[in-house]
């Protein structure tokens, strides 16, 4: 078992507790200003879809001994979700969370740093944020990529045909809160690496 994977279940299972399944763990590093955040740092990172009221998942820097410098979120998903309820801090999958920090060393927070769609349940993925975690943002039929099927849909919200909040969310590539033209390139770029 490498290295990598050994420290994301060690995340996982301090994250999740007796939360078997079906959640969600983005785990990595994080950035601010271009500095390293670090367990020191007072800085919570927080998760929350368009389509719910309350946080999703939440984590403290430094909260996790074992996990050190890293940020370790779980996103919680809704455990019995057939599409015709969700609870207030629950997300659905093919929603889109939106990942934030904000805490005392944010002062102009809180700040978007991922858009990642949750295309399938026990996801468990590590990413170096702010940032684009690969195959989340501009992933539109929830097939955990981004490939050609995906133009279409996107194009649809950048033409306000889709106003969905969540492939809103998705198509916003470049992480100002908004879809417009200045999402294309990264979009483009995400589809040539095969994301
Ligand atoms: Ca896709
Ligand atoms: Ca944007």
């Amino acid at each position: 078992m490498s290295n990598l994977i050994a420290c994301a279940v060690v995340l996982y299972s301090a994250a999740t507790g007796a939360i078997p399944e079906p959640s969600v763990l983005i785990w990595g590093n994080l950035q601010l200003n271009g500095q390293p955040v670090t367990a020191n740092d007072d800085v919570r990172v927080f998760a929350r879809v368009p389509e719910a009221p309350d946080d999703i998942g939440s984590y403290q820097m430094g909260s996790n001994l074992s996990a050190g410098d890293l940020f370790a979120i779980q996103i919680r998903l809704e455990s019995l979700a057939d599409g015709t309820a969700q609870s207030t801090n629950r997300a659905l999958v093919g929603q889109t969370a939106q990942i934030f920090i904000d805490g005392g060393d944010v002062p102009n927070g809180p700040i978007l740093v991922a858009n990642f769609r949750i295309c399938e349940k026990g996801q468990i993925r590590q990413a170096s944020l702010p940032g684009i975690i690969p195959g989340t943002a501009g992933d539109f039929d929830q097939d955990c990529d981004v490939d050609f099927d995906d133009i279409a849909p996107f194009v649809n919200v950048l033409l306000g045909v889709d106003q969905s909040p969540s492939n809103i969310a998705a198509a916003d590539m470049d992480l100002t809160g908004t879809a417009d033209g200045h999402d294309i390139q990264l979009f483009v770029d995400a589809i040539l690496a095969g994301a």
